[in-house]
């Protein structure tokens, strides 16, 4: 694994191959796909590139949000769910975001066999992501990922994320679809409905449904989400599955699928790429913004007077960046 991946970087190293790469994307190679993936993540110049070079031919894929907290069995349910879109023939892409435990483990305990199967077939590609993300931005460098996944031909690409943390809920605001995964007995269910985390729900998802409580979970859940208003016309569904054995996981694909189709006829799909849109152009031009400051400040010759200033206690630090600032943008 390891010598396959420093091959590729000595190969792609170079600037000029960033024009092979793109082809190679293009055509569905997977090492080509997982080197994209590299230089979106580690950002930079050649990221912006690559991503200007793609673009077009992203925005294609049905983006599915798994998320819920450590050991609920989100991996175990994203594997059952790659069994039935694999059945009708879509390609498949997953992200896994700072997984706590690796992707696999689970699956591969519960069912070693059907995991193999999907860490071999072509048309299921996995990775696991660190959410550092460039710029500053959390969901950056996950957005271009998708973008790699969407430019090689992925039809679904499913994100995984760990907890119901600000990063995770941008992250799942990445998606089209987000399904929030429970289990029974782990007060889980009283934390997302305190928490305000049920408005990122578009499925409800009660795993373990063999583990005693199940069925009061789910019914805690439905009972919340009928007290709460929705800001469109589509009722999240609660559905109780057991991930380790695919028990009702053709339900949760359907619902996927239903909510898939109501975005796209309700006119939420464009509307929500639009939010998306706009927090990632904040996010982009606020980056600029700050390297130009930055650049701008460290080579005038005002803050090098005002740095000794400060440093002999003539003037305190807010009063020399007020200053600054008046200077290079006519105040805060
Ligand atoms: N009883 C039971 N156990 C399950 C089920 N689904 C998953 N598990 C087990 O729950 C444990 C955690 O599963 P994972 O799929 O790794 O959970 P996860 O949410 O991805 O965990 P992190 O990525 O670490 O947050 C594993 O031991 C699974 O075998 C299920 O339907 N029933
Ligand atoms: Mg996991």
């Amino acid at each position: 694994m390891g010598r396959i991946y420093e091959r590729t970087s000595a190969f792609f190293g170079v600037k000029t191959d960033l024009e092979t790469l793109t082809k190679d994307l293009l055509s569905g190679d997977r090492r080509a796909l997982a080197r994209a993936i590299s230089v979106v993540e580690n950002g930079g110049p050649q990221a912006t590139q690559l991503v200007k070079r793609v673009y077009a031919q992203s925005g294609r894929a049905h983006l599915i949000g798994v998320t819920g907290s450590p050991g609920v069995g989100k991996s175990t349910l994203v594997d059952a769910l790659i069994t039935q879109m694999r059945e009708a023939n879509l390609k498949v892409g997953v992200l896994a975001i700072d997984p706590s435990s690796p992707f696999t483990g689970g699956a591969i305990l519960g069912d070693r066999i059907r995991m193999q199967a999907h860490t071999l077939d072509k048309s299921v590609f996995i990775r696991s992501m660190a959410n550092r993300g460039h710029s500053g931005g959390i969901a950056m460098g996950t957005y271009d990922a998708v973008r790699m996944l969407e430019a090689s031909g992925y039809d679904v690409v499913i994100i995984e994320t760990v907890g119901v943390g600000q990063s995770e809920l941008a992250i799942a605001q990445a998606a089209d679809t987000t399904i929030l995964v429970l289990m029974p007995g782990s007060g889980d269910d009283v934390q997302a409905i305190k928490s305000g985390i049920m408005e990122i729900g578009d499925i409800f998802v009660v795993n373990k449904g063999d583990l005693p409580g199940a069925n009061k979970t789910a019914t805690d859940i439905t009972a919340s989400l009928e007290l709460a208003s929705f800001q469109t016309d589509w009722r999240p569904p609660v559905i109780t599955c057991i991930s380790e054995t695919g028990e009702n996981v053709d339900q949760i694909w359907e619902a996927a699928k239903n909510h898939r189709e109501f975005l796209e006829t309700s006119g939420q799909l464009k509307e929500r790429r639009k939010l998306k849109v706009q927090a990632e152009l904040s996010e982009i031009v606020a980056g600029m913004a700050r390297d130009n400051l930055k650049a701008a400040l460290a080579n005038s010759g005002e803050t090098k007077e005002v740095v000794g200033q400060v440093v002999e206690r003539e003037v305190d630090p807010h009063t020399a960046a007020e200053q600054l600032a008046k200077t290079l943008f006519g105040g805060v």
